[in-house]
């Protein structure tokens, strides 16, 4: 009888009154309240006549709930689908139907927009609140607060995590327990986190970073969290001085940099600042060490994968570079054409191998084989090289992707919305330098002979359809699409053409 997330992320800590989650207002939850949480979350999953297996898509706003009810999943014996608080319904419509999802869970504020849409897919919609008052809350406030967990295998399909494609169409990354749990062991260790930590926990839940790097680390070390709803600067340095460590995307380190109370004082007690999702320029990384002392230790994952490279706990962490392979993964660095490896210190796509990298891409057969290879390698379409002392190095993308504030933006899922618009006969999507969040969207348009596409209509039909990060910070009207002599697009010579838009 197991269940591998649950045996050691839960169980060990169901019984202790030590706090798990620091929250706003001096409050806390311990541990015992947590276990028994995911239970009575467990029994209304049940209630709602789920299967072992079945999928669960949820767009809830963070929160302790949130929590529990994602490890209710896995005590369920459930696949549990975290999505954006950000996204639209016509952006969730995909996710419930290529997911086949049974049941769907959002906000009540949303569930008048939503509902329809879970519905259209075959999927009920329940509701979860920060309040607690939504309607999978009250089955489960009525329920249990034990329940007998539902055996699951190591190899067995946790989560499904949608990560956008090159062609626009939103690809579900099957991850299983063995694939969570493995690397949470891994850095728990590599960090060395223990019981002791309080981890000032900023992040979004619906991503790797906020909900497998941090929380499954803090479960399985059993120290706390300081959980707050969101980035906050305000907010996160009146937690600071209460935390021992904390784990943040490029902004959020650049953003405490812009703030004069952030000082060798007030980040001095802290054993350990994490950075990872996006590129942390070498500039911050220094910034950061001559205000406070502390070097940023920065690692590399995705989500397909969880996390492969980090600098070292005890050792050199060299800004620029995310650090060494995890114990228990292969990297090699490969010519994108051969697909054989390069040598050392020479740039090429990142490959990796190891008990973290997922299964495959659900119902995407041929989208897995491309990426997947059969010997086990994942193709990340990361350009990167190994130096000479053995630390990776990311260099650029082989894959057309912006990151800005860490969220990943598809170009291609932007362009196909842009090339539909009244007026306009082709469009281009590049991601340029921003100040805050790294990279800012530009969309250039090209409208058809004789029109003149109309902006304001154009932004309003992209409100409707896309979360509010996707959405372009710049858009402009240009004659032609610069071209090469095979016809594809020059998005380096529009990134140069742009590259002022959000720094002048
Ligand atoms: C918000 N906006 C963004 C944005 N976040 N635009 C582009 N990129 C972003 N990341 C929009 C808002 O909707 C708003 O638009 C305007 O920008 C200003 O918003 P803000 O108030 O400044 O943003 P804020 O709410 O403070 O959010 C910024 C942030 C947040 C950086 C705190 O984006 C964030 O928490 N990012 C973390 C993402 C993350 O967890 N990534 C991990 C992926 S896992 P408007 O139109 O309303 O004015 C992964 C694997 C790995 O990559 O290795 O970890
Ligand atoms: P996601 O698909 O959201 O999980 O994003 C994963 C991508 O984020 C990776 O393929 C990288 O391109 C990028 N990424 C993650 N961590 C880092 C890092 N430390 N430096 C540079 N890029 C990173």
């Amino acid at each position: 009888m197991a269940n591998p997330l649950y045996d050691r992320l839960i169980a060990p800590h169901a019984g202790k009154d030590t706090p798990f989650l620091h929250l706003p207002g001096d409050t806390t939850l311990t541990y015992a309240d947590f276990a028994g949480r995911t239970a009575q979350f467990a029994h209304a999953l049940m209630d709602a006549g789920l299967q072992t297996g079945d999928r669960v898509a949820i767009q809830a706003e963070k929160s302790p709930d949130t929590l529990a009810l994602i490890f209710a999943c896995a005590r369920a014996g459930l696949v549990f689908l975290p999505l954006n608080t950000g996204y639209t319904a016509s952006e969730i419509a995909y996710f419930i139907e290529n997911s086949g999802a049974t049941l769907f869970i959002c906000d009540p504020a949303k569930a008048a927009d939503m509902a329809p849409v879970a519905q259209a897919s075959g999927a009920a919609c329940e509701t979860l609140s920060p309040d607690g008052s939504g309607s999978l809350q009250t089955t489960a406030d009525a329920a249990m607060r034990d329940f007998a967990t539902v055996d699951r295998d190591a190899d067995d399909l946790a989560a499904f995590l949608y990560t956008s494609g090159t062609t626009g169409r939103s690809k579900g990354a099957m991850l299983t327990q063995g694939n969570l749990l493995s690397n949470a062991e891994t850095l728990v260790d590599l960090w060395q986190f223990t019981e002791r930590d309080v981890l000032l926990h900023a992040l979004p839940i619906f991503h790797t970073h906020g909900l497998f790097v941090a929380t499954n680390v803090i479960l399985l070390a059993g120290g706390s969290m300081i959980f707050l709803p969101k980035f906050d600067q305000a907010e996160v340095l009146q937690a600071l001085p209460k935390a021992t460590s904390m784990m943040g995307v490029p902004t959020f380190y650049t953003r405490l940099l812009d703030a004069p109370e952030f000082t060798k004082d007030l980040a001095g007690h802290m054993r350990l600042f994490i950075s990872g999702s996006a590129p942390l320029l070498a500039e911050t990384h220094r910034a950061f060490e001559e205000r406070t002392g502390h070097r940023i230790l920065e690692r590399y994952g995705m989500t397909e994968t969880n996390m492969n490279t980090s600098n070292p706990y005890d050792g050199d962490r060299r800004p620029g570079t995310v650090g060494f392979p995890l114990p228990g993964v292969d990297l090699k660095v490969c010519d994108p054409e051969s697909g054989g490896p390069v040598p050392r210190g020479e740039i090429g796509v990142i490959e990796v191998r190891g008990p973290n990298v997922f299964k495959g891409y659900w119902q995407m057969p041929e989208k897995t084989a491309a990426e997947l290879r059969d010997d086990g390698f994942f193709i990340t379409g990361d350009l990167g090289m190994v130096d000479a002392d053995g630390y990776v190095h990311i260099v650029g993308r082989g894959k057309d992707l912006i990151i800005s504030g860490g969220y990943n933006i598809y170009p291609k899922e932007i362009e196909l919305l842009l090339d539909d618009q009244p007026g306009v006969l082709e469009s281009a999507v590049v991601g340029v330098p921003h100040p805050d969040f790294g990279e800012g969207v530009v969309a250039v348009l090209v409208a058809e002979a004789g029109a003149a596409p109309d902006l304001n209509a154009i932004r309003a039909d992209l409100k409707e359809k896309l979360a509010a990060y996707k959405r372009p910070k710049r858009i402009e009207v240009i004659e032609n699409l610069p071209r090469n002599t095979m016809g594809k697009v020059q998005k380096n010579l529009l990134r140069d053409s742009y590259a002022d838009s959000f720094t002048a």
